[in-house]
């Protein structure tokens, strides 16, 4: 690909992902307020700086009225995003119900959820039939938007019918399709009822991309012992169709968080957190709130940690930031009440005048504020029941180059396999080994600390965004090359 002063121009990419990296507040008739979201692929992809990329979404708003679609489809062209409009059913079938409901559950080993499963199994066949339509959609708007030699990258759970959908339009296109939840094992994937036409849409990719090697390892299994097809080295085999299956784990464009650090407002704000909690240990929780990131696990850890360390009572705070998400799922807002619960039972209990333990809040922190309780942190808890990666983790080391706090990290995040060696891994399902693993960080001494802390920032600085989607492509490049020789052949 050659511009016309000869120098190769960028690789033209397309991303497709079930939500823009932005979100639109709708401010009159035909105007409206993007904002960029918080979220583990938004940050990721922001990274992507040596593509020509556009982004193809759901802007998360129901956009009934032509005005406003076209207005929003403006508005979203300047920051290089292509909207998808889903009705308000649509987005309860196929995002609430199939995504959410069904498959974000299940991938994470969770199952259905308890009261769901009757509903769930009633009303399956029409969130699935949506799930299938929703696909479509976004399939019709990539097909609009796709130019000869464009790369196209789809991404998550979302979207396992796309690869399909794209590859009957026009079986030339690089597709790839990556994953950015688990990929269970196949005795989980094998209870879905749609469990073979899901593994086949997904297989019609060039390239298959998860964050682990146990994840690839998962669908292949899944691949050979539900479809009866051939699980090689390089993938799994069709009739002569090879689909190449691959880890590639996810990393944060660190850089940005080291910046960040040498703003005066962050250095402030720093100063600022360190006197707000002079003579305390800072131990820091940052998480979407979600069933999958064990926010109550991880409280009641704490509270049988101070249970039995009563000489740290008031000597330790545990800053809980959870972002609410999915709000209108009413798991959620049990969730959300749950931990309200605990909060209040162990502030309550353990709790003075002046001091509580547990500082929870309900919100997002903006950038520069999270950079500055990153840096001041001296033990992060990242306690996942599953987690597809966790970046959380990766933007803590990147902020601790003069702490060395240390990170307490579940075994069940695909994180532990890049960050295990440096860590101190815990089962997050067991309280009482959470709870030792926090005496023992916030008693570790400095050579440890900073010889644990050395390891994970050389991970982090040496495994990057920008690193992870410039492989992926080029791997997806390569594949089709291979394709091509093949039918060459
Ligand atoms: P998430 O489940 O969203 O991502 P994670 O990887 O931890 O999880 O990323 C969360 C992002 O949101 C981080 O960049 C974090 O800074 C930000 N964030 C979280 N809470 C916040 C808060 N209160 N305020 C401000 N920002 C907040 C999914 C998968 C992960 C996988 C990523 C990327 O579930 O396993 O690592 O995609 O593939």
């Amino acid at each position: 690909c050659q511009r016309q002063d000869g120098r190769p121009s960028k690789q033209r990419l397309l991303v497709v992902a079930n939500r823009l990296p932005v979100s639109a507040i709708r401010r009159g008739e035909d105007s409206w307020q993007l904002e960029v979201s918080a979220g583990g692929l938004v940050t990721a992809l922001l990274g992507l700086k040596e593509f020509d990329a556009k982004w193809i979404g759901w802007a998360g708003v129901n956009v009934p009225d032509e005005v406003g679609q076209r207005a929003l489809t403006n508005a979203l062209a300047e920051k290089r995003c292509i909207p998808i409009f889903l009705d308000e059913e649509m987005v309860h079938q196929y995002y609430n119900g199939y995504c959410n409901n069904i498959l974000w559950p299940l991938f994470h080993y969770l199952g259905i959820p308890q009261e769901d499963r009757l509903a769930t199994t009633r009303s399956f066949q029409s969130q699935f039939d949506a799930y299938k339509k929703a696909n479509q959609m976004f399939a019709e708007v990539v097909k609009e938007h796709y130019k000869e030699g464009d790369v196209v990258w789809c991404h998550d759970y979302h979207l396992m019918f796309l690869p399909k959908y794209l590859k009957e339009y026009n079986n030339k296109m690089k597709v790839g399709w990556f994953l950015h939840t688990p990929f269970p094992s196949s005795e989980i994937h094998r209870m879905l009822p749609s469990r073979s036409e899901l593994l086949r849409s997904v297989l019609a990719a060039d390239l298959v991309g998860f964050h682990t090697y146990d994840y690839a390892r998962h669908f292949v299994s899944a691949c050979t012992r539900i479809l009866g097809l051939e699980g090689t080295p390089e993938g799994v085999e069709d009739q002569g169709k090879l689909t190449r299956v691959a880890a590639f784990p996810i990393g944060i464009d660190y850089e940005r968080f080291i910046r960040a650090l040498e703003l005066p407002q962050v250095q402030n704000h720093m100063k600022e957190l360190k006197q707000r909690f002079a003579g305390r240990k800072v131990m820091l929780g940052v998480d979407r709130l979600d069933m999958i990131k064990g926010i109550p696990q991880k409280i009641l850890a704490f509270e049988k940690f101070l249970e039995e360390n009563p000489h740290w009572r008031d000597r330790v705070v545990l800053l809980q930031i959870a972002v609410p998400t999915r709000t209108d799922v009413p798991e959620y807002q049990k969730l959300t009440s749950q931990v309200h619960e605990i909060v209040g039972r162990i502030n309550g209990k353990f709790g003075t005048l002046t001091a509580v333990p547990i500082h929870h809040l309900d919100r997002s922190l903006d950038f520069h504020a999270l950079c500055a309780l990153y840096a001041i942190t001296d033990v992060a808890l990242v306690t996942s029941l599953r987690d597809g990666m966790n970046l959380v983790s990766y933007e803590f080391v990147a902020c601790q180059a003069s702490n060395k706090g240390v990170l307490i990290l579940s075994e069940f995040a695909g994180a532990a396999q890049s960050l295990g060696a440096g860590a101190i891994l815990v089962n997050p399902w067991n309280v009482t080994e959470v709870a030792a693993s926090i005496s023992y960080a916030l008693e570790m001494p400095a050579d440890e600390r900073e010889k644990r802390h050395q390891h994970n920032f050389k991970h982090v600085t040496t495994h990057t965004s920008q690193e992870w989607a410039a492989t992926f492509v080029s791997e997806l490049n390569d594949t089709i090359v291979e394709a091509q020789l093949r039918t060459r052949q």
